[in-house]
């Protein structure tokens, strides 16, 4: 059976997931779960995601939720298909590529996913403004990180070495969404932005684009 995706096309939780999904080249059919109408509420997305988020996957009747999580099962289901290497065998090449997954989840997403949050999501589910200073502590704390990215991108080309790794992957839709919420952190550090668009111009990202647009 077709693994399932059970999530939102514009959620950057679930574009991560499809992201490693078309790196990996594995079938797969979305389910849209219409987060603007309250549908990761339904007893029955509660029942297999109990935080009420997206997404989850199904996979033949194994239901997996957590996008990192879901993300580190396809390349090890699958390590011999599409994209190899993405979490990396020698044992020190893992520990750097665990490392780097946890910058990521330390040290930028909570920033970036954040700002995207406060500026571009909560004014339009919400009805509230965003506000300022939460935004400008946002940016604040993003960009004292990025200057560190910037001086690990500066000697080697990936975050865990030179090699990529779902570590660099899990990055790209939090930082895709920067510029919207009127960042320019990544744009203002060279080889962060190298890194961004070496990232952005693979054809797994190029395909969420296409396949996962807002419908008219
Ligand atoms: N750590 C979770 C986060 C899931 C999450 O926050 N999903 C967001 C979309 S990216 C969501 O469901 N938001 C709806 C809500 O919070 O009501 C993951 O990576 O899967």
């Amino acid at each position: 059976m077709v693994l399932t995706l059970f999530g939102s096309p514009l959620s950057g939780c679930t574009r991560r997931v499809a992201i490693v999904l078309y790196e990996k080249q594995v079938p797969f059919t979305l389910v849209e779960v219409n987060l603007a109408k309250g549908e990761h509420f339904s007893p029955d997305h509660v029942e297999k995601q109990p935080f009420a988020k997206v997404p989850y996957i199904d996979d033949d009747g194994f239901i997996l939720y957590e996008s990192r999580a879901i993300c580190r099962y396809i390349e090890k289901k699958y390590p011999d298909q599409g994209a190899k290497g993405l979490i990396p065998t020698d044992p020190k090449a893992e520990a750097l590529f665990e490392q780097a997954a946890s910058i990521e989840l330390s040290n930028f997403n909570p920033y970036a996913t954040g700002a995207a949050y406060e500026v571009l999501i909560k004014p339009r589910f919400t009805g509230q403004p965003s506000d300022p200073q939460v935004v400008a502590s946002l940016f604040a704390n993003l960009e004292k990180n990025l200057d560190v990215y910037e001086k690990i991108l500066s000697k080697q080309k990936y975050l865990s070495g030179d090699a990529i790794t779902l570590a660099d992957l899990f990055h790209i839709p939090p930082a895709v969404a920067l510029p919207a919420a009127g960042s320019t952190a990544i744009e203002t550090r060279p080889n962060v932005a190298r890194w961004v668009k070496d990232l952005t111009e693979r054809p797994s990202w190029k395909k969420v684009l296409e396949e996962f647009r807002p419908k008219a």
